[in-house]
């Protein structure tokens, strides 16, 4: 076979990939039909695709790019460390200088007490490191009993068996089911599920499911509660203001452990360094992932606190691990990646200027006559569309089809911007500048534009009875 290079036409690639590449979470043989994009470079905010088109990246990849692409710094780095010390494993009583200095870096940046670190190769792997975890931690407190996990309808924790498990999406749970000991309580989304509760009546609600679950089930068998601050591949759902503190306040009142799932909202995301700082919350773990290496390399892991760091280190060995923890060159990426969000002030680039910009941008999206509400935290942003907003109607068709109508608008206008059911979602890389963040409103308004004449056109734009 011939090589197969980025110069190639792109049909002739698309039909390598049709034939041959089995893409997550698709319908691979309709894919094959319609043929892929392809990417082939990409720089700041900009990716470029085999067709020559600039599309702005809405969502900075997967949520993760959130220096923004083509960082040299980065590649210079895992270059120099493939040279020096490729590989190296964290088992057997060895380690390595990226490993240890990652994770003196996270320490140092996490919330106060959370000094300790378990490296995993992705989000998934780390949310199952956290099973195992947490019912280890009681078990070495002579509670082997308490190993349920309380999590959330619609939450994202990935798509590894165990991952998988604490998400609470039906469809991920109907392809191969469920591992034990799970279960989910209500989330917290108002636009949605809120009915005629005012939004803080609503979380305070949905937060006390936890607590009538806990009851239910005996905190006698309970490990723990895991939530995003923020669910993202849930739609970017921006919890109501009373639901953290009343979620923190059974924690704290069970004595159980609370997991942060924070792949998504962490580094820099929110605004600050973890969700868990905008939001209030102290957890016992923060899963990690993502903006940790801003998706430059595969790396994830676990933030532990100190004190179920103690427990599991003092009680013969924690019989978990990867080949890739705490892996050298994802390590050394990782590091500098953190260096860049710190030194280049990033963070403060997102609440200062990206943030207060956009969010006057975003929110004025509700003038369109589809557009419900918005939603924006740090650069984490979502609009519910609705074809009739004061009763926050659903869509007579099935829920999905406008979302992906719009997206489809959005593709073609060379913006991506997700959608979820019928929410449409982003998250750009931290690094979008106001002027940038101008072409993607420009490109958001059009493609609402068009999705709203093709429904009226196809008469779709039809509320549920
Ligand atoms: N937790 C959260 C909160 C996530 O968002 C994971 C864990 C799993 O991470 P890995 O690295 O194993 O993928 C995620 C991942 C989507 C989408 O459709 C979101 C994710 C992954 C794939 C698709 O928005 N988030």
């Amino acid at each position: 076979m011939n090589k197969i290079t980025n110069h190639m036409p792109t049909a002739e690639l698309q039909a390598l990939d049709a034939a041959h590449h089995m893409h997550p979470f698709s319908e691979n043989a309709a894919l094959a039909k319609k043929g892929v994009r392809i990417m082939k470079s990409a720089k700041g905010v900009w990716l470029t695709d085999t067709e020559g088109h600039k599309i702005i990246d809405g969502m900075a990849g997967l949520w993760c790019v959130n220096i923004g692409y083509g960082r040299k710094e980065l590649a210079t780095v895992a270059a120099r460390q493939m040279e020096e010390l490729a590989y190296y494993n964290t088992f057997f009583q060895t380690s390595h200088v990226p490993a240890i200095a990652l994770a003196a870096k996270l320490a140092e940046v996490a919330p106060k007490g959370m000094g300790h670190v378990f490296f995993a190769g992705s989000g998934s792997e780390a949310n199952d490191t956290n099973i195992r975890m947490v019912r280890r931690y009681w078990d070495i407190k002579g509670q082997p009993e308490k190993r349920i996990i309380i999590a959330r309808k619609n939450g994202y924790h990935g798509s590894t068996m165990g991952g998988g498990s604490l998400g609470g999406m039906s469809g991920i749970h109907k392809h191969g089911g469920m591992i034990a000991g799970i279960v989910h309580i209500g989330q917290p989304d108002w636009w949605s599920e809120g009915g005629d509760h005012t939004p803080e009546a609503f979380g305070l609600a949905r937060a006390q499911e936890l607590e009538a679950m806990i009851l239910q089930l005996g905190v006698e068998n309970v490990a723990a509660f895991i939530g995003e601050p923020i669910q993202g591949a849930g739609g970017v759902i921006v919890p109501p203001s009373t639901y953290w503190p009343e979620i923190q306040r059974i924690c704290d009142r069970y004595g159980i452990l609370l997991i942060a799932d924070e792949v998504i909202t962490g580094f820099g995301r929110t605004g600050n360094w973890f969700g868990s700082q905008t939001f209030g919350i102290k957890p016992h773990i923060m899963t990690i992932a993502k903006g940790l290496s801003s998706g430059y390399q595969p790396i994830g892991g676990s933030i532990v606190c100190d004190e179920v760091a103690e427990v599991l280190g003092s009680h013969g060995d924690f019989n978990h691990g990867y080949t890739y923890s705490g892996h050298p060159v994802a390590a050394a990426v990782a590091l500098e990646n953190l260096r860049i969000i710190e030194e280049e002030g990033i963070i403060e680039h997102v609440r200062t200027v990206a943030h207060p910009y956009l969010k006057e941008r975003w929110d004025a999206l509700t003038e369109h006559p589809m557009v419900g509400e918005a939603k924006l935290v740090g650069l984490m942003g979502s609009i519910a569309l609705t074809p009739d907003k004061a009763r926050r109607a659903a869509f007579a068709s099935e829920t999905g089809t406008v979302g992906y109508r719009c997206r489809e608008r959005c593709f073609a206008n060379n913006l991506i911007m997700r959608h979820v059911g019928d929410r449409m979602i982003i998250s750009p890389p931290l690094v979008i500048t106001p002027e940038e963040i101008d072409i993607l409103i420009d490109r958001a308004k059009t493609s609402l534009d068009e999705c709203y004449a093709g429904l009226k056109r196809d008469g779709l734009f039809v509320a549920r009875a």
